[in-house]
């Protein structure tokens, strides 16, 4: 669809417009009386969302590169249909295809509460089936305002059960990272994934300061990021979801990745809502998996 087409079908005044921003990258605009946020095409991947009266609520790179088939730098990547390295293929890409591909506008609209709906469906091509030969349609629902709600929805239209990994791997905006405390998890089993793996439990709430690769396991609790910073705690409550990442990848490995500039890993920490590990999902056919998100901000 040209971006012409796409503005006469889905555009909202006072809602949403789309936009070409870079060589092949469409945003979707969506600026209402409670929030703005830009949501790309490829990866249905909401890269800002700023609800009015707060600083930045995700985190994105300065640095970060909007092209065709590449990973953006902070945002909400999705993760999925497996989250991490693949199972048995090495060579697929990690975290799965779903944010590196062209997603297609299937829905948008204003709701009684001033908010804005988009759905979003991922476009099965043979490139995605060579990666995962399953016929399981994949959707983002997005709502913005106030609160930002996410839900992606796979629904199994194969003959055969599919074990799915999944994950909204969300970065998180802060004053930094030595101000900040992450409540939610204590007592929680998790996956220590910096140096030799471990298996460990959390004691307390969680404090940053050096790089952080932990995957908790059966967790379904609201987390909450407190940023004494910012004077702000920011609430994620989530159904579907059993697992929970939480990811700074400080100095060194900053640097590696290269687009997170000089400190940028100070600004910011994914808490990622995921299926993971011995949480993947298994969904039967004819069967739906919905993982639902909310983020909420409020002042401390
Ligand atoms: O979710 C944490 C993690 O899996 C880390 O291990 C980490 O390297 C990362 O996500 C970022 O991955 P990416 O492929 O986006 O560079």
């Amino acid at each position: 669809m040209t971006l012409t087409e796409l503005n006469q079908r889905f555009a909202l005044s006072n809602h949403v417009q789309f936009k070409e921003i870079a060589d092949g990258i469409t945003i979707a605009e969506v600026s209402n009386k409670h929030a703005n946020s830009n949501i790309t095409l490829q990866g249905a991947h909401i890269a800002t969302w700023q609800p009015r009266g707060q600083e930045p609520v995700i985190w994105l790179s300065p640095y970060a590169k909007f092209a065709p088939g590449k990973s953006i730098r902070g945002g909400v990547p999705i993760c999925w249909p497996w989250f991490g390295p693949n199972a048995t293929d090495a060579k697929l890409p990690g975290h799965g295809y779903a944010r590196t591909v062209p997603w297609e506008v299937l829905e948008t609209k204003a709701l009684p509460d001033d908010t804005t709906f988009l759905r979003f469906g991922l476009v099965e091509s043979d490139a995605t089936l060579a990666q995962w030969p399953h016929t399981s349609p994949v959707q983002l629902d997005v709502t913005v305002g106030k609160t930002l709600r996410v839900a992606l929805v796979t629904v199994n239209m194969s003959k055969d059960a599919l074990v799915l990994g999944e994950a909204l791997h969300t970065y998180f905006a802060i004053s930094d990272v030595a101000k900040m405390k992450i409540r939610g998890l204590e007592g929680c089993e998790y996956l220590d994934k910096v140096g030799e793996p471990a298996r460990r439990t959390q004691q307390g709430s969680i404090e940053i300061e050096s790089e952080v690769d932990r995957v908790y396991i059966n967790t379904e609790a609201d987390c909450i990021i407190e940023d004494a910073g910012l004077k702000r705690a920011i609430r994620i409550a989530k159904a579907g979801s059993r697992s929970t990442v939480v990811w700074n990848p400080w100095t060194e490995k900053a640097n590696k990745m290269g687009d997170f500039g000089e400190n940028g890993f100070r600004g910011m920490v994914c808490v990622e809502s995921a299926n993971a590990f011995e949480n993947l999902v298994t969904v039967k056919p004819g069967e739906t998996h919905r993982m639902v998100v909310e983020y909420s901000v409020n002042a401390i």
